[in-house]
């Protein structure tokens, strides 16, 4: 194995201690490309498998703009204050390819977690070429949740694949909605609403209060015609402003009482236990492509095909049949001379 600078031992004890930026430097670990760092942060997360699991994930989401930073600076500031939880704070952009992305507009919008020494915000890097999005994100919960944060919340913009993606990850998924977008579905999409636990509708600021109660009180209606998502549990709405920093308390309480219905009916276990799963389906699929990519052979293949593809002597269908029909060659084992004979 080629040598790292990365003490893994040094950086285990350091996130166990709650350093964020052992933290920090662990969750870029497990973002990196190359091998010898994947290597290395699968075995700290198998070192620190043990001392994760026990928060809470929530996962927020909504079109741009609808608030989520700033209804989870509410949120977790009233967490933080009034319920002595300590708060991560993960943020994934679909539109950004690499880290760093929109961390500056997030930590504005969070001015205040973004100072508390209960809280921890970190943008987490997309693989869209593999459809990843979000893979990062479960090995960061898993980082947050050793370094002893209780409450994981992960903010996701609404569009595409990743809030799909985030629901696969949380306990909770919180959707937002603003006021005066309006009452009928539109411009949410039906399989985002049917992965909502609770949809909140945002910027219900003095003054807008009936208006917003209107828009719940349509929205409850139509949503009663959805399946549940859990059993003994139907989505519910609220109204709120995270400016004014009202309504936030119900919608806590609801995320409570969601909780306790999921874990009173053991529903809790089984989503994290087929969570664990896909995320594992996800990493093993990308360990077996990373480790085909890299074999001469299946190179040679590549760049055979590049080359024939470039002088166009053959049509890029007849090229992927040939492609297939030379990987099927390439991974069934020769048949022994007797079976040759006998045919
Ligand atoms: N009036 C009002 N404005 C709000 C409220 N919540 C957020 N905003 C404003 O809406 C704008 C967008 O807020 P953000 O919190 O950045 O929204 P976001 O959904 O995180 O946005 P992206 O991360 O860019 O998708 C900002 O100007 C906020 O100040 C609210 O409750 N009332
Ligand atoms: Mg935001």
């Amino acid at each position: 194995m080629a040598k790292t600078s990365i003490d893994k031992a040094v950086l285990k004890k350091g996130i166990l201690a709650g350093d964020r930026a052992s933290l920090s430097r662990a969750i870029t670990l497990c973002e990196s490309h190359l091998s010898i760092d994947q290597e290395l942060s699968l075995m700290l997360l198998e070192e620190l498998h043990s001392h994760s699991g026990n928060s809470l994930r929530i996962g927020v989401s909504g079109i741009p703009g609808a608030g989520k930073s700033t209804f989870i600076e509410a949120l977790g500031m009233e967490l933080i204050g009034k319920h002595q939880k300590k708060i991560a704070v993960l943020t994934i952009d679909p539109s950004s390819e690499s880290s760093g992305g929109s961390i500056l507009g997030d930590k504005t919008r969070m001015n205040d977690l973004s100072r508390s020494p209960n809280a921890f915000i970190r943008p987490t890097a997309t693989n869209t070429q593999l459809g990843g999005v979000g893979q990062h994100t479960q090995a960061a919960i898993l980082l947050c949740e050793a370094a002893g944060f209780d409450t994981i919340i992960i903010e996701t913009v609404g569009v595409g694949q990743s809030e799909l993606n985030v629901n696969k990850m949380v306990d909770v998924f919180l959707l937002l909605h603003i006021v005066g977008a309006g009452d009928d579905l539109q411009g949410m999409k039906r399989g985002i609403l049917e992965c909502a636990d609770l949809v909140v509708i945002n910027k219900a600021d003095e003054g807008q209060e009936q208006k917003a109660a209107l828009e719940a009180s349509n929205l409850k209606k139509a949503l009663h015609l959805f399946p549940q998502k859990h059993l003994g549990w139907s989505t519910k709405v609220f109204t709120c402003s995270s400016i004014e920093k009202r309504g936030i308390s119900a919608i806590w309480n609801s995320i409570q009482a969601h909780q306790e219905q999921l874990k009173s009916t053991q529903q809790f276990d089984l989503q994290r236990k087929h969570q664990t799963q896909a995320w594992f389906a996800d990493l093993q699929r990308r360990s077996i492509v990373d480790f085909v990519l890299l074999q001469p052979e299946i190179q040679e293949l590549i760049n055979r095909a590049k080359a024939q593809m470039e002088s166009e002597e053959i049509s890029f269908i007849s090229l992927l049949r040939n492609t297939k029909i030379a990987l099927s060659e390439l991974f069934s084992p020769p048949k022994k001379d007797k079976e040759i004979t006998k045919k």
